[in-house]
C-alpha cells in the first residue's frame, strides 16, 4: 500500500477522519481491484483462462479493512473473495494474472493451486484451503501465537455467510472466545452460498448475532460503505491489540455477478435484485461520496482509470508471454526428497 499506515490519523465517535490522500488511495485499491476483476470475466470468456471467482460488490469491506490493519506485519488468512483486500495489502494484478494463466513465477503456488486462494509469505498472507471455513480455527491457531508470543499483531480471516454452517467456524471462534485472541473475523453476507439462499443456512437474522455464544463482540456493518467498514475494523484491530479479544464482524453485501465463471445465477435469483443492489455499488458509491467532498473530480478519476489500463494490460501481456511451469514442478512442495539412506535394499 502506497500510504504511510504510521501517519493515517484515526478515528473518533462522530466518524471516520482520515486525511484526503488515504481516501483517494483507498478509492484507488478499490478501482484498480474492479477493474482487475473485470478483466478476468473477460479473459474467461475468450477462453484464455480456464476460472474466476469474483470480488465484485466487495471491495467496501475489503479495502476498508486492508486499510485498517497493518499489511505485512498483522496476518491475513483471506478467502476467495478477497482479490481487492489483497491488491490493498501488496498483492500485485501480475501476481493475480500468472494465477489465471498458470504461469511460473505465480508467487502463491507456483501455478499449482486455483487461483484464489492467495498465500503470500512476505505479506503474512496464509493460504486458503480449498473446503471452505478451514481459515477460521487456522486463523484462530495464528492469534494464539501471536498471543503467547506477547506480540501486538492480529489474526485477520474473512469468509462467506454460507460457510459459517461449516463446524470450523464454531469451533475457531468458540478457540478465540475462550482464549480471548486477538482475532477479526469478518463474514462477507452477500446473501447467497452459490445458488442457496441466507435464509436456508441459518435460523437467525443475522452472523453477528452468534457472536455472544461465542462470546466475543459481534458487529453487523454496511458492507458497501468503505468507510463504515474501516471503522468497524479499526475499532476491531484496537480491542485485538488491546487484549480484549476477538471480534465477529458481519459486513452486508451482495455480488452482482454469478458465483464463479461457471454459475448461471439467471436459474436461483431474480434481475430485479441484481438490479436493486447495483445502485448500491459501492464503488460508485465511494466515488460519488469524494466528488461531492471535493476530493475527486473528473481527471482524477480518468487518471485512475488509465492508470488501471495500464497496469493491468501490462500485467497481463507479461503472464501470457511466460512460460508454463515445468512438469516435474506439480511434485515440488508436496513430495519432501527421498532420503536414499531409508530406501530399502532391494
Ligand atoms: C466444505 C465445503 N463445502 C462446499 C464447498 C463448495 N463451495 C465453494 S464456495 C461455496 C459457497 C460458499 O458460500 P458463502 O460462504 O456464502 O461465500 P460466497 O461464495 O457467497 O462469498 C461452496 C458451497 C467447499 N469449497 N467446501
Ligand atoms: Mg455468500
Amino acid at each position: 500500500m502506497a500510504t504511510d499506515l504510521e501517519t493515517r490519523p484515526g478515528i473518533d465517535d462522530s466518524g471516520v477522519q482520515l486525511e484526503a490522500a488515504t481516501l483517494r488511495e483507498m478509492y484507488w485499491q478499490m478501482l484498480r481491484a474492479r477493474r482487475t476483476d473485470e478483466r478476468a470475466w473477460v479473459l474467461h470468456r475468450q477462453g484464455k483462462i480456464a476460472f474466476h471467482i469474483s470480488g465484485i460488490g466487495h471491495e467496501a469491506i475489503q479495502v476498508g479493512a486492508a486499510f485498517a490493519l497493518r499489511p505485512g506485519y498483522d496476518y491475513a488468512l483471506p478467502y476467495y473473495r478477497d482479490l481487492a483486500f489483497n491488491l490493498a495489502w501488496g498483492y500485485t494484478p501480475h501476481d493475480f494474472m500468472l494465477a489465471l494463466f498458470g504461469r511460473e513465477g505465480e508467487p502463491t503456488s507456483g501455478a499449482r493451486q486455483m487461483p484464489s486462494h492467495w498465500g503470500t509469505r512476505s505479506l503474512n498472507i496464509i493460504s486458503q484451503s480449498s473446503p471452505v471455513a478451514t481459515q477460521v480455527p487456522q486463523a484462530a491457531g495464528v492469534a494464539l501465537a501471536i498471543k503467547l508470543r506477547g506480540e501486538d499483531r492480529v489474526a485477520y480471516t474473512s469468509l462467506g455467510e454460507g460457510s459459517t454452517s461449516q463446524g470450523d467456524f464454531y469451533e475457531g471462534m468458540n478457540w478465540a472466545g475462550v482464549h480471548k485472541l486477538p482475532l477479526i473475523c469478518v463474514v462477507e453476507n452477500n446473501i447467497y452460498a452459490i445458488s442457496v439462499p441466507v435464509h436456508l443456512q441459518m435460523a437467525v437474522p443475522n452472523v453477528a448475532d452468534r457472536a455472544p455464544m461465542f462470546g466475543v463482540e459481534g458487529v453487523i456493518v454496511d458492507g458497501n460503505d468503505v468507510l463504515a467498514c474501516y471503522r468497524v475494523v479499526k475499532e476491531a484491530a484496537e480491542r485485538a491489540r488491546s487484549g480484549g479479544g476477538a471480534t465477529l464482524i458481519e459486513a452486508k453485501t451482495y455480488r452482482p455477478t454469478p458465483h464463479s465463471s461457471d454459475d448461471d445465477d439467471r436459474t436461483y435469483r431474480p434481475r430485479e435484485e441484481v438490479e436493486q443492489w447495483k445502485k448500491r455499488d459501492p464503488l460508485a458509491r465511494f466515488q460519488a461520496y469524494l466528488l461531492e467532498a471535493g476530493i475527486l473530480d473528473e481527471q482524477a478519476i480518468a487518471d485512475y482509470e488509465a492508470r488501471a489500463r495500464e497496469e493491468i494490460d501490462r500485467a497481463q501481456a507479461a503472464a501470457e508471454a511466460a512460460p508454463f511451469p515445468p512438469p516435474e514442478a506439480a511434485l515440488g512442495d508436496v513430495f519432501a526428497p527421498v532420503d536414499e539412506t531409508l530406501r530399502a535394499e532391494e
